[in-house]
């Protein structure tokens, strides 16, 4: 079915029922069903859903000629495929993968001790997880702008964070968080909430979605009343995790405020439903708001507990321990059904937090938040300054920095773009506020979107990037497996407009987009990085304890030295690599057949490798990355002896 057919069917207005998706319209969020052909929005004219800007208009050109660079980086997630991935923006062609949580037979990720040792190993030596599932990816910031630092990206499958150092684009440390399960939505702070000085992303705050059991350790099992979830800090710099919050309900997205004051997330469980008709009974669910500095004051007073074999710190964030405005930590702010998605304006003045299951975004104030934790408002709710349709399924939301937000709606298909400031004129009664300013069809299904430098004080309303999860007609068929469909929009102008259609394989989730000045990555190691490297051509050989073997190489194209050694069968062998090569770009490989061992060695780098010498024979370990004229001669001979 395509988007005119939809069109078609939404001949009969019924306001009152698409008010909020009942279960039998859930079947729409399939995507698949998105037959519903419901639209929601009172808002006529230019904003009526069925006057969707035409793709007709020209945008501003995404083709780069050869040779010509990018003008932003795009930090995406990878889903499923458990890694980070660096697009070049707007040309969206993709430049790196980064491996965090699942092994990587390019790099020798999960395969060399030093990526084995962050990303977390059994007693045996074998890697504790092989899958993950990445949603999220943030930057570290330092006064309202990225500052290069690090970026986080999060794993849903076995609730861990990852850390990417920005220098050289490499996780350099992975937590696992105790106590959660579905670990989702994670955001830096921006600044700390009570010394000015500390103006840098010190902490990441980290949502789960799931509840469970507390411990999780076989009590409890058929009485989900008790499941509970956790909102975590952890430390950007240490990456232990400094505290959590025990909640009623779930997390979903996390944001944060410019002032560093407050950490928020989406909840769409409020009901504490074990099963999905039960997590959608409520019309309202909520968005908390966690005040930082009372509670990294209550974990300073200890007024904390811990959960089975967790040291971790936990400080209560209940519903009913936290009714008093004056000590609470923890604000439930109520918003409708099964929100999705949160995020902060880049004036740093709102929350908005998007309906899903309800045709409404909600526009929470910051400072009427904080009102609400000075016991200046009676109820949180007070907070909210609008809540105004904006379309079907909505659940994303970015921002051009000239007032207005763009929402990506799941089941219409669309991206509108609406006004912030028209909203709540709007919402406080001014009828002829028009907030709806336009809305774009794409294709098909989106889910996150994000425009340049959004997350930022400094968005600059240029390029907006939606992830669309469907992307059916779009490309040649490739069997079963679709793309997905990553299509960049020029929103310079009044209307956006849809410039290209980039696929992607499954499945991103969110992004990042920043101008390219604001990182400033090395080519090169230093040598001095690795406590193993090799440095000194003399220092290359077989050196042997017992049945432990170590045996030392350098690299220099076109060459592995020693070109020959030997080790005795049953050895546990430990190779060490270091590249000499100092050349830009000059990365070799190391393959060693039969033994399941490959891995690269940038300029300057080591990495080292551990194995069983099962096998007797000859065994010609290659260089895999070609880097020379005589790439095909660059071996070396190991030789196990029988
Ligand atoms: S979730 Cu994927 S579309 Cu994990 Cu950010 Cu909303
Ligand atoms: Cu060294 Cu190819
Ligand atoms: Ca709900």
């Amino acid at each position: 079915m395509t988007q005119d057919d939809t069109k078609t069917l939404d001949t009969q207005p019924d306001l009152g029922r698409r008010k909020f998706l009942n279960t039998t319209a859930l079947v729409g969020l399939s995507g698949a069903g998105l037959a519903v052909g419901l639209s929601a929005c009172k808002q006529e004219g230019a904003g009526a859903p069925g006057a969707a800007s035409a793709p007709a208009a020209a945008g501003a050109s995404t083709h780069l000629k050869p040779g010509e660079l990018d003008t932003y980086y795009g930090l995406w997630s990878g889903g499923h495929t458990g890694d980070f991935r660096v697009l070049g923006l707007p040309s969206g062609r993709e430049l790196h993968r980064v491996p965090c949580f699942v092994p990587d037979a390019l790099t020798g990720w999960g395969i060399t001790n030093e990526s084995k040792k962050i990303m977390g190993t059994r007693p045996d030596g074998s890697l504790k997880y092989t899958v993950g599932d990445t949603h999220h990816t943030h930057a570290s910031y330092k006064d309202g702008n990225y500052d290069g630092r690090y970026a986080w990206i999060n794993d849903k499958i076995n609730s861990r964070i990852a850390r990417i150092r920005l220098d050289y684009f490499i996780c350099d440390k992975i937590t696992e968080l105790p106590n959660v399960q579905g670990f989702h939505g994670i955001f830096p702070d921006k600044r700390d909430p009570v010394d000015p000085a500390i103006n840098y992303t010190t902490r990441v705050f980290c949502g789960s979605e799931f509840h469970v059991p507390l411990p999780n350790d076989g009590r409890d099992l058929d009485a989900p009343e008790k499941y509970r979830s956790m909102f975590s800090c952890v430390d950007a710099e240490t990456m232990d995790v400094r505290w959590q919050v025990l909640i009623d309900g779930n997390c979903d997205l996390a944001a944060t405020s410019y002032d560093g004051k407050l950490a928020a997330t989406n909840q769409y469980n409020t009901e504490n439903g074990a099963r999905y008709e039960n997590m959608m009974s409520a019309e309202r669910d909520a968005c908390l708001f966690f005040n930082v500095a009372r509670i990294e004051a209550a974990v300073k007073a200890g007024k904390t507990r811990t959960y089975g074999n967790s040291k971790v710190p936990v400080v209560d964030g209940t519903r009913a321990a936290n009714a008093d405005p004056k000590t609470a930590l923890v604000a439930y702010v109520s918003v409708p059904k099964n929100p999705h998605g949160v995020n902060a304006s880049p004036d740093g003045k709102y929350f908005i937090c998007a309906g899903k299951l309800s045709p409404t975004a909600t526009v929470i104030e910051l400072s009427k938040m904080l009102d609400w934790f000075d016991g200046k408002l009676d109820s949180p709710d007070k907070a909210i300054v609008a809540e105004v349709e904006i379309g079907l399924g909505p659940l994303h939301t970015a921002f051009d920095g000239r007032g207005n937000a763009y929402t990506t709606l799941f089941l219409d298909s669309q991206v509108v773009k609406w006004n912030v400031e028209a909203a709540i004129k709007f919402h406080a009664g001014d009828n002829k506020a028009q907030y709806v300013v336009d809305r774009l069809d794409v294709q098909y299904q989106p889910g996150h979107i994000n425009a340049s430098q959004s997350e930022t004080m400094f968005a600059d309303g240029k390029w907006l990037a939606v992830g669309c999860k469907f992307s059916k007609d779009r490309y040649l068929p490739v069997g079963p497996l679709h793309a997905e469909n990553e299509q960049l929009v020029d929103i310079s102008g009044d209307k956006m407009v849809m410039v290209a259609d980039h696929p992607v394989r499954p499945e991103p989730h969110d992004f990042i987009i920043f101008k390219r000045d604001l990182i400033r990555t090395k080519q090169i190691y230093s040598m001095d990085e690795f406590p193993l490297a090799v440095k000194d051509a003399k220092d290359v050989g077989v050196f042997r304890d017992g049945k432990k073997v170590t045996v030392k190489i350098i690299s220099q194209a076109p060459a592995f030295d020693p070109r020959e050694f030997r080790v005795k069968l049953g050895d546990e062998v430990t190779l060490i690599l270091t590249n000499h090569d100092k050349v830009e770009d000059l990365t070799h490989g190391f393959a060693i057949p039969n033994y399941n061992v490959n891995f690269i060695v940038n300029p300057q780098e080591t990495a080292s490798v551990t194995f069983k010498a099962d096998k007797p024979g000859v065994f010609w370990c290659y260089c895999t990355h070609f880097c020379h004229a005589l790439h095909l001669e660059m071996r070396s001979r190991m030789i196990v002896e029988a």
